[in-house]
């Protein structure tokens, strides 16, 4: 899942594709020959303490991109969005998936835009607003809890209406979580498997690799793709990350070596 994130104040790549579709277009583009099989248009950041944005405003940014490449490109659309309202317009423009990083819990209105639109929804775990999430990042067992926690989002997909083969979930890396609760997280993450839901994972540049690395967001490209390897041996499926091209490698070999397969025959040339 390549990100695109159509905000002014995102965390790594803020104020990059502002200006119209056609940088989004052309950076999605990039994204699907590098390898990605989804694109997750976001109109809001949620970084810690990040400032809420209007619905209108959310809309303006969002729309515009994700009608482009639902009709240019082949792969699916999701909306990175907490909004009802939003995640409505989107799915009129195209959008084939919600991710909601509220799990469900900002607008009760949206699990119902998701059932009766047949669409696919992430359900990501957090707590509070992203505001004043890292006050709430205190847990006795924070695998234990997340599971837990995002079993009632489902819960909550499931009453709406919403299938099970829709449902993916997806534990919030960085989300009301410190540098220590995200490496458990990792590490654990099968244990979040007992909700019989495909794992996505999203740690692309995240403060915690900053943590480990000491590097800024743009320098986090390899230990993105150590942490979406990690994730991968741990049961992860879906990987949410801005460097598509370096994390596809690196997860088309850890691939291969849990097969033991070579995925398709070397192209001329390419044997040595
Ligand atoms: N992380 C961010 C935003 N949306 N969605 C899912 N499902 N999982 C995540 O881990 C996730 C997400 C935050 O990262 P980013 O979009 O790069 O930054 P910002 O929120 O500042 O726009």
């Amino acid at each position: 899942m390549g990100i695109l994130n159509v905000t002014p104040d995102s965390f790594s790549d803020g104020g990059e594709l502002a200006g119209g579709p056609a940088r989004a277009l052309e950076r999605g583009r990039a994204m699907v020959e590098a390898g990605a099989a989804l694109l997750d248009v976001g109109g809001e950041s949620t970084r810690p303490g990040a400032a809420p944005v209007s619905e209108a405003e959310e809309r303006a940014r969002v729309i515009p991109v994700i009608e482009a490449l639902a009709r240019e490109l082949d792969v699916p659309v999701s909306v990175d969005t907490r909004k009802a309202g939003v995640a409505r317009a989107a799915l009129a423009a195209g959008a084939r998936v919600v991710n909601d990083v509220s799990g469900l819990n900002h607008d009760p209105a949206l699990a119902d835009v998701v059932a009766e639109g047949g669409v696919g929804l992430v359900l990501m775990h957090m707590r509070g607003e992203p505001a004043d999430m890292m006050g709430h990042a205190r847990y006795h067992d924070v695998v234990a809890e997340v599971r837990d926690e995002l079993g009632a989002s489902v819960a909550r997909a499931r009453a709406a209406g919403v299938p099970d083969t829709a449902i993916v979930v997806d534990p919030g890396l960085g989300f009301a979580k410190t540098a220590e609760h995200n490496l458990i997280v990792i590490r654990r993450l099968a244990e979040l498997e007992a909700l019989g839901q495909p794992i996505l994972v999203g740690p692309s540049r995240k403060s915690f690799l900053g943590r480990i690395l000491d590097v800024p967001p743009a320098e986090r490209v390899i230990g993105t793709a150590a942490a979406c390897v990690a994730a991968y041996l741990a049961g992860a499926r879906i990987f949410r990350v801005h460097d598509v091209a370096p994390v596809a490698q690196a997860l088309k070999v850890a691939e291969a070596i849990v097969r033991e397969a070579v995925p398709e025959p070397p192209r001329a040339g390419a044997a040595c």
